[in-house]
C-alpha cells in the first residue's frame, strides 16, 4: 500500500517533518511500502480542512498540520496549540487506541517531535536528520541566535528556509524533500534550479531592508513604519530589531489587495523588555495573536483607519524615555 504525506505548506518545519517522517516510516514501518506521495496543506478561511487532500487508496498520514477525525487518516503528528478545528476533533483524537498520533505542544517544531517520537516508541535513529531537526527547531521556534542571524540569511537552512516559504509549486518542494533524505542542506541549496529561485527572494529582501530602514521612526522603545504606499505587502518581521536594536516594540502597516495589516511585535534581544500582551492589544482592534507578537487586519481600503489605529497603539506603547 501506499502512504500519502500530508505536510504543512510553505513552512520549514512542514517540509522538515515530511522528510523525517518518510525516513522513519520507510525504515521501520513498512519498508516495501509501494510509495510515497507528498500534498501541501494551508490553512484555509474558516478553518476548513480540506478533505480532498486525502487519498482513498493510501495510508494517509498528517504532519505539522491540524487534526482530522477520519477513519483514511492512519498517522498523526502535530505541535499547534490550535491542533484541532472542534471539540469533537479533541474528542476524537482522545479515544484513539491507535498509537500513531501525537499532539505535544510544547515542541518547539513538528520535525523534532517525530524524530524524537520514533526514537522513543519505535527505536529509529538516524543521526544523518540531526541537522534538518536542529534547524527545524531553531526557525520553528524562533530560536535565532540574533536578527542579524535571521536578516542577513548567511546560514544555508535559512536559504533554503526562503526559497520553502515563495515556492508555490509542490512538484519543487517535493524535490527538495527528497533531496533532504541524502543530502546535507548545504547541498541541496547549492542546486542550481533551487539557486534560481532564491535569488530573485533574497534581492527583493534586501530591498526591503532598505525600504524600511528609510521609513523607520524610532521613538521612546518603539520602532515604526508605514509600508503602504510602498507596496510591500510581507517582510521579515526581525528586519526591525535588525536596523533598532535597542527597541522594544515594532509597529508597522501595510496594504494588499485584500487588506490593510497593523503587525505589532516584540524584541526577544530587547534591553529593555516586553512589559504589554501584545494579544491584548490587538483584540481590542479586532485582532489577535500571542503575547509576543499580533496583528489587526482591516479591509484594503480603511487605510486611514489603520494609520489612527497604528498611533494609538504606538502610544500606548511607548517607555518615558528614549
Ligand atoms: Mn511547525
Amino acid at each position: 500500500m501506499k502512504i500519502r504525506i500530508l505536510y504543512h505548506g510553505n513552512c520549514f518545519d512542514g517540509v522538515a517533518s515530511a522528510v523525517v517522517f518518510t525516513k522513519f516510516y520507510k525504515t521501520v514501518i513498512n519498508p516495501s511500502s509501494d510509495g510515497v506521495e507528498y500534498r501541501p496543506m494551508v490553512h484555509r478561511p474558516n478553518n476548513a480542512f480540506d478533505y480532498e487532500a486525502l487519498s482513498d487508496e493510501a495510508e494517509n498520514a498528517i504532519v505539522d498540520f491540524k487534526y482530522c477525525a477520519d477513519e483514511r487518516v492512519k498517522w498523526w503528528f502535530d505541535h499547534h496549540e490550535s491542533a484541532f478545528l472542534s471539540n469533537a476533533d479533541r474528542e476524537h483524537f482522545l479515544r484513539d487506541t491507535s498509537g500513531q498520533k501525537f499532539l505535544d505542544t510544547e515542541s518547539k517544531s513538528c520535525c523534532e517531535l517525530i524524530a524524537r517520537i520514533a526514537r522513543e516508541k519505535f527505536g529509529f535513529v538516524d543521526e544523518f536528520l540531526e541537522e534538518l531537526v536542529k534547524w527545524a527547531h531553531i526557525i520553528d521556534g524562533a530560536l535565532y541566535e540574533s536578527a542579524a542571524q535571521c536578516v542577513e540569511l548567511k546560514e544555508p537552512a535559512l536559504k533554503l528556509m526562503q526559497v520553502i516559504e515563495f515556492e508555490r509549486d509542490p512538484d519543487f518542494i517535493e524535490k527538495i524533500i527528497q533531496n533532504l533524505m541524502n543530502k546535507r542542506i548545504e547541498e541541496v541549496v547549492a542546486d542550481e534550479e533551487v539557486q534560481k529561485r532564491l535569488k530573485p527572494i533574497l534581492s527583493e529582501h534586501f530591498k526591503t531592508i532598505e525600504l524600511i530602514k528609510n521609513k523607520a521612526i524610532y521613538s521612546r522603545g518603539v520602532v515604526s513604519f508605514d509600508l503602504v504606499d510602498e507596496g510591500v505587502e510581507v517582510y521579515n518581521k526581525f528586519i526591525p530589531y535588525y536596523l533598532y536594536p535597542q527597541t522594544t516594540y515594532n509597529v508597522g502597516i501595510t496594504r494588499s489587495a485584500s487588506r490593510t495589516k497593523i503587525s505589532v511585535g516584540s524584541n526577544p534581544w530587547a534591553p529593555r523588555p516586553r512589559r504589554h500582551n501584545i494579544a491584548q492589544i490587538c483584540e481590542r482592534y479586532g485582532g489577535g495573536g500571542h503575547a509576543v507578537v499580533g496583528a489587526v487586519s482591516l479591509p484594503a481600503e480603511d487605510v486611514e483607519l489603520g494609520r489612527k489605529y497604528m498611533q494609538e497603539i504606538i502610544k500606548e506603547l511607548q517607555f518615558d524615555t528614549d
